[in-house]
């Protein structure tokens, strides 16, 4: 019993969170460089308002974010210190291709990811890359309105071809796309989508997804191709919702919550458009725009494996007079059995267990949590210690509630990284005080700080968890 003994504990980051170096080695721009911290930070990341590029007016925190563009052979060392057996990173995507577009990729990204990649090797460290975290070079956006565009599968095509082969032997698991539901919450954040007024958004959303999810098709079809070695997930935005009451009505909206969600890995993973998503898009007069041989390719090549985050559950009510929250970005009705975070974000750990359960009796597919944590203010003492116990708390109740989906409902579960092992950028404020690491990093809201690194209570803590695969929590 336990969880198996390759068990691959670890942490997770995005490359515009932490790496910086925007311009570094030949990169483009990208959408999430110029989501700015502030109040139209939200505006700009639901495509409501037009960000192109920087101004003066606003801070733009992913330029430098914890610069581990020049550092992340001292942080590798870190996490291989805390015993990472996997490394959850991304690729950014204009780091490859600056523009999208070109024919040739920019060998300096190139290196730049292989270097990295060995350095993990050289641990022992398994690294578990993100082709697409949130990032879209500016250019097919400017060029092509984004993902709205069926040009761009044969973009993200070039993409995958070009680091499967290069990082054939270093790297074996992939996800295709972060978050892919996040897509109907923060679409410029999430697929480059911005909208003009009066367009029908619902319409480009999905028309947008279809593309991602044929795409991704394409790359797991590719990825075998290239090793039958690699393993590639899809990566859902989890967290189970809750009817707000036994009402009938609110079970129902709680089911139909779910599966706006599950959409996306009903077709990653059991190859097709389910048939509750074609009566719902129909009633709207929504038209997916399904070209020949896109069935075939969907049903042909989905995924070996389920991620997702999770932060939390959710909770539904179809009565217009209960009041929903917007703790993040799903809106959700407060629960009230749930203490909330520092961002009111519900602190749910059997929520976790019941989230697991569903997914994997919903695909029978292994299942890696590749997200979990909590945003909390850290305050350092003068050596940058912070006696975390409130994120240790958070954690330990965590990994007990997945051992026991694993141990007591025999869900099949192949690792855990947690969110932000080391402090970054936080997607949903852009703040830095939003701080999910083991690690600190010396930097603030405005970009102030000497980014120097320090271990924080939980770093020893997390150590120990992995040394005894969690049994000593
Ligand atoms: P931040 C909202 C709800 C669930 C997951 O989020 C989310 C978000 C975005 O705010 O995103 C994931 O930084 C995402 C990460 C992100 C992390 O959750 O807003 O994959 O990029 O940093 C935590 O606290």
């Amino acid at each position: 019993m336990g969880l198996r003994e390759d068990f691959l504990w670890g942490g997770a980051t995005a490359a515009n969170q932490c790496e910086g170096g925007y311009d570094a080695g030949g990169r483009g721009l990208a959408n999430v460089d110029v989501i700015p911290v502030g109040e139209d930070r939200r505006p700009i990341l639901t495509g409501k308002k037009k960000m192109f590029d920087f101004d003066d007016e606003h801070f733009y925190p992913a330029k430098e974010a914890i610069d581990m563009y020049h550092r992340y052979k001292e942080d590798i060392a870190l996490f291989a210190e805390m015993g990472f057996k996997v490394y959850r990173l991304s690729i950014g995507w204009s780091r490859i291709f600056p523009n999208g577009d070109e024919q040739e990729p920019n060998e300096e990204g190139l290196q730049f990811y292989e270097d990295l990649f060995k350095e993990c090797k050289k641990y022992g460290i398994e690294p578990l890359v993100t082709i697409t975290h949130f990032d879209c070079p500016m250019h097919l956006i400017k060029e092509y309105g984004g993902w709205r565009n069926r040009k761009m599968i044969g973009f993200y095509e070039n993409l995958c071809n070009v680091i499967f082969r290069r990082y054939k032997g270093l790297v074996k698991y992939w996800l295709t796309f972060n978050e892919i539901n996040m897509i109907l919450h923060a679409p410029f954040m999430g697929a480059g989508l911005y909208f003009e007024e009066g367009e029908n958004e619902e319409q480009v959303k999905y028309q947008a997804a279809h593309h991602e999810l044929v795409a991704s098709a394409i790359a797991t079809k590719i990825a075998h191709e290239v090793d039958p070695e690699n393993h590639v997930g899809c990566m859902l935005a989890a967290g189970q919702y809750y009817p707000y009451t036994p009402n009938p009505e609110d079970v129902l909206l709680a089911l139909e919550k779910d599966r706006e969600s599950y959409f996306f890995i009903d077709v990653q993973s059991r190859g097709e458009y389910p048939a509750y998503a074609l009566k719902e898009l129909e009633r709207k007069g929504i038209e997916i725009p399904m070209e020949d041989g896109d069935a075939e390719v969907l049903k042909e090549h989905t995924v070996d494996f389920i991620s997702f985050s999770y932060y939390s559950s959710r909770v539904a009510s179809a009565d217009p007079d209960v009041k929903k929250t917007a703790g993040n970005l799903f809106a959700t009705v407060k629960n009230p059995y749930l203490q909330t975070s520092e961002w009111g974000w519900q602190i749910d750990p059997l929520g976790l267990r019941t989230t697991m359960n569903t997914i994997y009796d919903r695909y029978q597919k292994p299942l890696f949590i590749v997200e979990n944590g909590l945003g909390a203010v850290d305050v350092p003492d003068e050596n940058g210690y912070v006696e975390d116990d409130y994120r240790i708390d958070y954690l330990a109740q965590h990994i007990q509630a997945m051992k026991d989906a694993v141990e007591l409902d025999g869900v099949d579960l192949m690792g855990y990284t947690s969110w932000g092992c080391i402090d970054l950028v936080s997607a949903g404020t852009g703040e830095m005080k939003k701080r999910y690491g083991f690690i600190y990093v010396d930097r603030d809201n405005e970009g102030n700080g000497t980014l120097k690194r320090s271990k924080k209570k939980s770093f020893h803590w997390y150590k120990k968890v992995i040394e005894t695969n969690g049994e000593d929590l």
